[in-house]
């Protein structure tokens, strides 16, 4: 078991519990390196075709202070550095906890680990959650609560967004969601010895309905899987990278993609992402919106509450079938 965090030693070997069997490996190699997913504007017609096409895109203009973004990847890196015994203290394998820092993605089930530390903190009501967070660097506390307030504020521009995207009210999605929960990964891939033979995060879905992700800008490592070919993500400056989750997938009654995305790590330079998660509270109803559903177009999901899709989600290995498969 991978019980302990990977970025607390120096390795010059993949231990062997991390190394992927061959058919399941990255395949460095085959990445598509040169295209681009899109990047729009808030105000953008071309969003629709972004959800519809790629799921991911990278926003511009999205009004969250580029300063604060910085911050938020610097105070992640502080973190990391921080000795190994103050980090130890904070360690987790519990995915119930509502702060941790851990490791991998689940290693209590998985039987092959990811070269991922993690630390995952819930942030709604912020002030509920961040008496609990890290108290160390100083500043820590600060700064996470000031990013997740201004990224809040994107995820509902978003929804508005996406909404009307989809012709339907600009409340619709928010409304229909209800009072969203925040979560936070802060997602630390050291320097690995063999990057060819595992993976930061292998092939997953989100099941949240939206994730906003920042990242370093200098080290790539997020793929996105486009026509069955696995295409690297390279960010654009003070870009967020946005992507539908599978509750976005199940509203639009499929029209929008929970597409498949993965991080792989590399021998040269440690990586930092943050991911912002939006999500319903566990009782919420979720189904295609009655609007999209029609003659032409039957419900292609059934309703389900967000705690039955989610207990099903964790059950299950992250590179398995699209969970929503499982909701037809
Ligand atoms: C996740 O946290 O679910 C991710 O997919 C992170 C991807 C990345 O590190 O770029």
């Amino acid at each position: 078991m991978a019980d302990q965090l990977i970025s607390t030693a120096v390795h010059d070997q993949l231990p062997e519990n991390y190394a992927r069997p061959e058919t399941q490996r990255p395949r460095l190699h085959e990445v598509v390196s040169d295209a681009q997913i899109p990047v729009v504007d808030l105000a953008d017609p071309d969003l629709a075709a972004a959800c519809a096409t790629h799921g991911f895109f990278q926003v511009l203009n999205h009004g969250v202070p580029v300063e604060l973004m910085d911050a938020m990847l610097a105070v992640a890196y502080d973190f990391f550095r921080l000795p190994p015994e103050e980090k130890a203290k904070l360690y987790s394998d519990d995915p119930a906890k509502k702060m941790r820092l851990s490791t991998s993605f689940n290693v209590r089930k998985e039987t092959v680990h990811n070269w991922r530390d993690y630390l995952r903190l819930h942030c709604h009501p912020l002030e509920q959650f961040v008496p609990d967070w890290p108290a160390n660097p100083p500043s820590f506390r600060e700064i996470v609560s000031a990013y997740c307030r201004e990224v809040r504020g994107l995820g509902f521009r978003l929804y508005a967004a996406i909404s009307a995207s989809l012709g339907l009210e600009e409340e619709y999605v928010k409304k229909e969601l209800g009072e969203q929960e925040q979560h936070m990964a802060v997602n630390f891939y050291p320097k690995c010895p063999a990057p060819d033979l595992t993976f930061g995060l292998p092939a997953h879905t989100d099941p949240n309905a939206l994730t906003i992700l920042l990242m370093d800008q200098q080290v790539p490592g997020l793929q996105v899987l486009k026509e069955g070919r696995w295409i690297a993500v390279n960010p654009r400056p003070n870009a967020l990278v946005i992507n539908i989750g599978d509750q976005l997938q199940a509203l639009s009654n499929g029209r929008y993609k929970s597409v498949w995305h993965r991080a792989v790590v590399n021998a040269d330079k440690p990586r930092m992402s943050v991911a912002s998660f939006l999500c319903p509270c566990n009782d919420v109803l979720i189904g295609p919106a009655a609007k999209l559903v029609g003659d032409g177009s039957p419900a292609v999901y059934r309703d389900y509450t967000y705690a039955e899709y989610y207990s099903k989600f964790w059950s299950r290995n992250l590179d398995q079938e699209h969970c929503l498969e499982l909701f037809r």
